[in-house]
């Protein structure tokens, strides 16, 4: 009897239905970020305190949106601890892949004033690979130097 189910199940290994179910038939599989790193949830109009609250970092657009492999483009709107626009900023985004210890080629990637005071646009930094990226946005005004890191998972 246990031989014949074993031989029942060889037959139904061989159709792919005894083993683990196969997902690769539809497009949806995409790269498991794992919990090792806490992952934003993305959200157009998400915002972050800088590491020492001087300021506040409004993500306003992103394309593609979430976030993903490729050129990414983010519009950033960066307020005080006042929340006045902060205008005339120097803007450096910087990715970086924890899990592997490496950033992008040029490393980072200077935001440029938009027409609405402090809005800034960070154009064409590429996102290299799937899996984690912490994106460092450091804000200087020239009296106060600060940052935040946006965490998402490119999924490929
Ligand atoms: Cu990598």
């Amino acid at each position: 009897m246990l031989y014949r189910i074993i031989l029942l199940c060889s037959a139904l290994l061989l159709m792919n239905a005894c083993g683990k179910e196969d997902d690769n038939s539809d497009n949806t599989p995409m790269h498991n970020c794992g919990t090792a790193y806490s992952i934003d949830t993305f959200k157009l109009g998400m915002q972050k305190t800088t590491q020492n609250e001087h300021f506040t970092i409004t993500l306003s657009a992103a394309s593609p949106a979430p976030p993903d492999i490729g050129d990414n483009n983010w519009t950033i709107a960066v307020v005080d601890q006042s929340s006045n626009a902060l205008e005339s900023a120097s803007i450096t985004l910087t990715p970086f892949m924890p899990e592997h210890g490496h950033g992008t080629s040029p490393a980072d990637f200077n935001g440029v004033a938009t027409d609405t005071a402090g809005t800034y646009s960070i154009e064409d930094f590429p996102l290299t690979m799937s899996g984690i990226w912490q994106i460092t946005i450091n804000v200087d005004n020239s009296s106060k130097n600060d940052d935040a890191v946006f965490t998402f998972c490119a999924e490929g």
